[in-house]
């Protein structure tokens, strides 16, 4: 069996290939999807991140290890999906202005598929117009914006407001790592979550209230 913390070890140290060899070993020992994305590709950037924080890491070695989470997503992304389904309703899903983090984003929108969502993910560093927008192209339920910069994050409630101006039905979810409940409530966003599985459970509060 493929030990997770292997998996893990090998994002910190940015090693691709092994990520991948690794995570699709372990998806055919029949080992948990979920336990794998969360004990192996997660808690390697978490911890990568602490690095980075203390000053051992530096930013190559963060983008090498990105690199080597996202390599290992792309093998789990297809079977955290669904196959047909009903739609639970219509996401339109970004990474704030400015900002240029899209793992967790991308993590959320491969949730949200899995549990039925319709999701269009317009990328990363996205004004109020992309959304609006894309939203109004989608007739979407429901705007998702992440952002990990709290540089960045202010410019979400440049596009709650957007929204509310162009008097558009979707409701809007914020998340990323330096958004929290409270900064939700401040600019105004119908939902928070900080996690991906407490995402989906969010969204689909939202669609329906
Ligand atoms: Co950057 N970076 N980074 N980075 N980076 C952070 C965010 C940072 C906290 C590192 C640190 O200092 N400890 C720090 C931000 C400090 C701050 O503002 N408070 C930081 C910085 C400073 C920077 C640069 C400015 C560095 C520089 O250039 N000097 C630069 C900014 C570039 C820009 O955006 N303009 C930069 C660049 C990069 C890389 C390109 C190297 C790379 C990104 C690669 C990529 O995304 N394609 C990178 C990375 C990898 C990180 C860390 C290490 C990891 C982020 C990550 O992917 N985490 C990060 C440190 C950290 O977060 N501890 C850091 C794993 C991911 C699964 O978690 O994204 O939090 P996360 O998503 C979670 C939840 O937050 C939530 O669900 C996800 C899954 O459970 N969630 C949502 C996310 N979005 C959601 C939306 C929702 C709901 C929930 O609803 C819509």
């Amino acid at each position: 069996m493929v030990d997770l913390t292997k998996i893990k070890d090998s994002v910190i140290g940015g090693e691709v290939d092994d990520v991948v060899e690794m995570v699709r070993k372990a998806v055919d020992e029949g080992q948990s999807v979920k336990r794998i994305l969360a004990e192996g590709l997660i808690s390697g950037m978490g911890i990568v991140g602490d690095k980075y924080e203390k000053g051992d890491f530096f930013l190559p070695e963060m983008v090498i290890a990105a690199t080597a989470m996202k390599a290992g997503l792309k093998v789990l992304s297809p079977m955290l999906k669904p196959g047909d389904v009903e739609s639970a309703g219509t996401v339109v899903l970004g990474t704030a202005k400015g900002d240029i983090h899209d793992i967790g984003k991308s993590i959320v929108g491969t949730m949200l598929e899995g549990a039925g969502f319709m999701v269009t993910d317009i990328g990363v560093d996205a004004g109020p117009d992309k959304f609006v927008e894309t939203a109004k192209e989608n007739n979407a339920d429901l705007i998702g914006i992440s952002a990990l910069l709290t540089t960045t994050m202010v410019g979400m409630e440049d596009v709650i407001k957007a929204v509310k101006e162009a008097g558009l039905k979707a409701r809007v979810m914020i998340g990323g790592a330096s958004v929290t409940q409270e900064f939700a409530d401040k600019v105004g966003a119908d939902g928070y979550a900080p996690d991906a599985p407490s995402a989906v459970g969010k969204a689909k509060e939202l669609v329906k209230s």
